[in-house]
């Protein structure tokens, strides 16, 4: 348990002893997890370590200053923080770096990521929220150095519209938005730009946000000098400090190895931020890495004889024990005691997590053995499959994988040979790979009820003669519907507030909902998206708009990383449901019309990407969207914010379904499949198709991710028996995508007659103006030939050459 150390109070000598102590013993318990967890990577138990060792101390005081309710979003250093509050455990420190996949056991990811990875759980068991306000939180690490930042803007955030938007229910979620968002990070990371993005984009918004450098001048190899400007992250921010009339960053410096004035630090520095909702900068300097970066090499190769000596007698943790001695706060016999016992207790922990690790491997093996035995009994081949089965004997700490690979090996030897026990270990093989299978691969998307592809769709409902109005109209109408419906909405961007996006779909709704909820931002596109990640994993509804698709890249890395493996990587323990609004496709020019397509599907997987042909069918999307709780991509086509579509009786209650295609146009030729701006061409085409006998069936994909999900393509090729795809992506990308799902997924080889074909934008990024396009996209005389083409392979008769 943690004790409050309140420097305020007047503590009994007993009462501070009692919470020094405390903090040694876990800052023992820490470093000694690390020097055992190197050993077992070095041993082969484990296959990777990066532990926190040299930088105990400042987590500590992190700890005390870290309330209920407060975020974290940190990086691989903080085992020591955990640890301070209860959250992670030694035993479960083993279970990480072994990759025990009970996640009751490895409470990080169930052992899909490696060890050094901290999070908290949000959801229960059933998908509703725990009360976040009761426990102390932490947004799950990833790897990509600086990742962490985009997320720790928008955490903090949640905070700022708790407090200032009074209509957003915050039961669960905050109180009076006092929680601070606190954000670690090494000091060589801060080049990247995602954390000066994060910095400049904090001070802007002032937001109640604590982020502390754990700086220990490396960065693996690499020493401050080619990393930092002058060497210090500190120095050179100092144009960010606050001034009497200027907002900005209050900063601190301090030694990591000094133990009062971390403790007053940082609760100074979560006062500051707490109640007034002003970020702070913690330079901790002066850290130390006992034992080098991480398990992969070692640090004498690179750090000198004077600063390995400088390390040894500057680790945080020899000084905090000095200074407890100095102090008379515990003697000598007594630490020694406290360190002989920790040392016990985190060796005890280690040997029973390795057993709870192999347990369930090994009564498998004993199971599989059995099998293997009778099955060598039964069949001609028992030589080979007794060699097998002493092989797996051998075998005295197995992962799932001997097993299977045994088991699987032992079938090829009993190939057509029938007796029963055969049968018994085809059966044992499927069930175990059923059984497991899931343990790495579950979670992508939702596994509940509310899953967004099982919102149900609602169709618009048109009046006799509907008006006509532009595009951009129904979408400003149904986000004025969304924004009244669901207070917890908001959405921001660059143009989005003043003065109504872009494209004016949202025009006056700044007016209408206020500066918070309908929000300009920077020039920034990671933070943008790391808002919204961040206000999403603390119960808002945010809808982060990056202002074209071509633009998109400069946020990709956090959507990937961040965003579409959160749900996956935390097992279905943390949540982000934040949808990515943007537009694009076929304007004309390399940077606005671009069709990332291929890349965008393939580094989003864990997201729903959406591609609507119209506004109509845009605002469907958001609507299903808010009624489930998964993160998606919905990207509006540019060019189609002016066209004309009649309105709809029941625009607020559309749904547009996802992962179902809409067959458009029914045909008896050929299928076409197509999305987006390029589906409008191809409706076109259709008609033209038609003058000249050619009846094209048209789908529109409408939805990437996941793709028609009923199968509904092949149903057509069954019926036309030919597939022509169209996509403005280039060849490859897209379109061999929904090639490998039509073909392979949906099995429609079986109904081709003709061999399928993709028409594609040409390889190069598309060049400027109507010619541009016209040269670089497919437009419609080459999607017209296309389908020609192929009705002239079967009836040259009745379509002879065109061209
Ligand atoms: C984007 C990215 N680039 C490179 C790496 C490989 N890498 C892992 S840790 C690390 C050094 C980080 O140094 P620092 O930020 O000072 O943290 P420290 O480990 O020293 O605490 C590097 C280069 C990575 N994980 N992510
Ligand atoms: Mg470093």
């Amino acid at each position: 348990m943690k004790i409050q150390l309140d420097p305020e109070k007047d503590l009994s000598f007993k009462d501070f002893k009692e919470q020094i102590l405390e903090d040694y013993r876990i800052a023992v318990t820490s470093r000694e997890c690390s020097l055992l967890g190197r050993r077992e990577v070095l041993t082969g138990k484990a296959k990777f370590g990066i532990f926190g060792d040299g930088k105990e101390l400042p987590q500590l005081a992190m700890a005390r200053a870290f309330k209920n309710g407060d975020f974290r979003s940190g990086y691989y250093r903080d085992q020591t923080f955990m640890m301070a509050l209860d959250l992670l455990t030694p035993k479960a420190f083993f279970h990480g770096l072994y990759a025990t996949t009970d996640l009751d056991k490895e409470p990080m990811s169930a052992g899909r990521q490696m060890g050094g990875h901290f999070g908290t759980h949000s959801l229960n068991e059933d998908g509703s929220w725990k009360d976040l306000t009761a426990q102390p939180n932490s947004s799950p690490d990833i790897s990509p150095t600086a990742g962490q930042m985009p997320r720790l803007l928008g955490l903090a955030q949640a905070s700022k519209m708790y407090r200032e938007l009074k209509d957003i229910p915050s039961g669960l979620f905050s109180k009076n938005g006092n929680e601070v968002a606190w954000g670690t990070i090494g000091n060589a990371s801060t080049s990247e730009g995602h954390f000066f993005e994060t910095v400049n984009a904090a001070g802007v918004m002032q937001v109640p946000m604590v982020l502390s450098v754990w700086d220990d001048e490396y960065g693996i190899s690499v020493p401050a000098k080619y990393q930092t400007t002058k060497e210090n992250i500190s120095e050179i921010l100092k144009g960010f400090q606050r001034t009497d009339g200027d907002p900005g960053f209050e900063m601190f410096r301090v030694r990591g190895w000094d133990y009062t004035s971390l403790i007053h630090t940082y609760e100074n520095a979560a006062d500051i931020a707490r109640e007034s909702h002003i970020p702070v900068l913690i330079h901790v300097m002066e850290l130390t890495q006992p034992q080098g970066h991480s398990t992969s090499g070692s640090h004498e190769r690179y750090k000198s004889e004077e600063r390995l000596e400088w390390e040894r007698e500057f680790d945080c943790n020899l000084k905090f024990r000095q200074w407890i001695l100095d102090n008379n706060i515990a003697a000598e016999e007594e630490l020694q005691g406290l360190e002989k016992q920790i040392r016990k207790e985190v060796r005890t922990a280690k040997r029973e997590a390795w057993a709870e690790f192999l347990q369930p491997h090994r009564t498998q093996k004993q199971v599989l053995l059995g099998l293997l035995k009778s099955l060598a009994e039964s069949s001609p081949n028992k030589t080979f499959i007794n060699k097998l089965i002493n092989d797996l004997i051998a075998v005295e700490e197995p992962l799932k994988r001997h097993l299977l690979i045994t088991a699987r090996k032992a079938l090829r030897y009993v190939l057509g040979e029938e007796h029963p026990s055969r049968i018994t270990l085809q059966k044992w093989v499927q069930k175990y790979m059923e059984e497991t299978q899931p343990l790495y691969s579950s979670h992508l998307y939702s596994e509940l009820p509310g899953n967004a592809t099982r919102i149900e769709e609602v169709a618009p409902v048109y009046g006799p003669e509907p008006r006509k109005v532009d595009g951009r109209i129904i979408l400003r109408d149904n986000f004025d519907l969304l924004f009244s419906r669901y207070p917890q909405v908001l959405i921001f961007g660059e143009d989005s507030g003043a003065i109504g996006d872009v494209n004016q779909g949202l025009e006056g709704m700044q007016k209408k909902y206020g500066p918070l909820r309908v929000a300009d931002t920077g020039i920034r596109e990671a933070t943008i998206i790391g808002q919204g990640i961040g206000m999403a994993l603390r119960g808002l509804r945010p809808i982060a708009e990056i202002q074209y698709l071509d633009y998109i890249l400069y946020g990709l890395q956090t959507l990937s990383d961040d965003l579409a493996t959160l749900l996956y990587r935390t097992v279905g323990k943390q949540k982000a449901p934040l949808i990515v609004r943007t537009r694009g496709h076929r304007l004309e020019g390399i940077w606005h019309s671009g069709s990332q397509m291929g890349g965008i599907i393939h580094l989003l997987r864990g997201m729903y990407i959406l591609v609507p042909r119209n506004m109509t069918k845009a605002a469907g999307f958001y609507n299903t969207l808010l009624k489930s709780d998964e993160p998606a991509l919905i990207i509006e086509s540019l060019n189609g914010y002016r066209l004309k579509e009649p309105v709809p009786e029941n625009l607020s209650e559309i749904c547009t379904p996802i992962g179902k295609v809409e067959v458009v146009k029914a045909g008896q030729d050929l299928t076409i499949v197509s999305y987006g701006s390029t589906f409008r061409i191809v409706q076109q085409v259709a008609r033209e198709l038609e003058q000249v006998g050619i009846d094209a069936e048209i789908i529109d994909a409408q939805s990437l991710l996941p793709f028609d999900l009923d199968h509904q393509v092949s149903d057509s090729l069954k019926k036309t028996n030919r597939l022509l795809i169209v996509d403005e992506d280039m060849p490859g990308g897209c379109s061999a995508y929904l090639l490998q799902k039509i073909l392979e997924e949906q099995n429609g080889y079986q109904y081709l007659d003709s061999p399928p074909r993709t028409l594609t934008a040409k390889a190069h990024r598309p060049a400027y103006a109507s010619d541009g396009d016209y040269f670089s996209k497919p437009n419609a005389e080459d999607i017209f030939e296309a389908a020609y083409g192929i009705m002239h392979e079967v009836r040259p008769a009745d379509f002879p050459p065109l061209l």
